[in-house]
C-alpha cells in the first residue's frame, strides 16, 4: 500500500485523516515543534518540516474563529486552556451575554514531498452551542453548529458526518485528490 505519513500528535485528527485516505497507509510521525507561527500555514509547514520522516509527509493546523471574539481563540485554539473540557468551558463563559454566536472552524494542510510544500485549505461556518451536547469528536466539536448540517453539533454526528462537512474533511479531501492524481500506481 503507498505509504504517507502525518505529523500530529492529536488522535482525533489521525483518525479522520485515516478514513479519508483509503488506499493509503497513513503512519503517525513523531515530531513536536513549537506552534509559534502567526497563521495556520505557518504551523502546518512548520510542523512538516520538522517531522522525523521521508517519503511524503504532512502536517495540519486548525483552529476555532470566533467573531464575537474577534477571530478568538484561532491559531491560539489549542493554547486556549489546558485540556478539551476547559477549552470549551472558557469560550462558554467568554461568550455568555454576548450577542452573535457565529464561527468558523478552518485548517490547512501542508504536504512535504522531499523539499516541496503544497498547501490544501477548508473551512466550515457554523454557531457556537450554548452547552455542550455530544460525545463524539473531539476538541470544540461538543459546541460547534455547523451552518449546513441539522442543527447537531460535530459531537452529536459519526466521524462520516463530521468529516463531510468539516474545515478538515475540505483540506483532506484536496490534499486526498493531489496525492491519487500524482502517486505512481
Ligand atoms: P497537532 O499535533 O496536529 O498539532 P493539536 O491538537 O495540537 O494537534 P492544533 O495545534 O492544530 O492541533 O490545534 C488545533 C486545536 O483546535 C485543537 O487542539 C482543538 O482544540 C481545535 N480543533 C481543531 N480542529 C478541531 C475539530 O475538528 N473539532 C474540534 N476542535 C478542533
Amino acid at each position: 500500500m503507498r505509504r504517507i505519513w502525518f505529523a500530529t500528535s492529536n488522535p482525533g485528527k489521525l483518525a479522520e485523516a485515516k478514513a479519508f485516505l483509503a488506499g493509503w497507509e497513513v503512519l503517525e510521525a513523531p515530531g513536536e515543534v513549537e506552534e509559534d507561527q502567526p497563521d495556520l500555514a505557518g504551523n502546518a509547514i512548520k510542523k512538516a518540516r520538522a517531522a522525523a520522516a521521508g517519503g511524503k509527509v504532512f502536517a495540519e493546523d486548525s483552529g476555532l474563529e470566533v467573531d464575537a471574539l474577534g477571530g478568538a481563540p484561532g491559531v491560539h485554539s489549542r493554547r486556549y486552556a489546558a485540556s478539551d473540557g476547559a477549552r470549551v468551558a472558557r469560550l462558554l463563559s467568554e461568550l455568555a451575554g454576548v450577542p452573535g454566536r457565529e464561527a468558523r472552524f478552518r485548517a490547512v494542510v501542508a504536504l512535504k514531498v522531499g523539499e516541496d510544500l503544497h498547501l490544501f485549505a477548508g473551512s466550515v461556518e457554523g454557531t457556537i452551542a450554548t452547552e455542550p451536547r455530544g460525545e463524539g469528536g473531539f476538541g470544540y466539536d461538543p459546541i460547534f453548529i455547523p451552518g449546513e448540517g441539522d442543527g447537531r453539533t460535530f459531537a452529536e454526528m459519526s466521524r462520516e458526518e463530521k468529516s463531510a462537512l468539516s474545515h478538515r474533511g475540505r483540506a483532506l479531501a484536496a490534499l486526498a485528490a493531489y496525492l491519487n492524481e500524482t502517486a505512481e500506481p
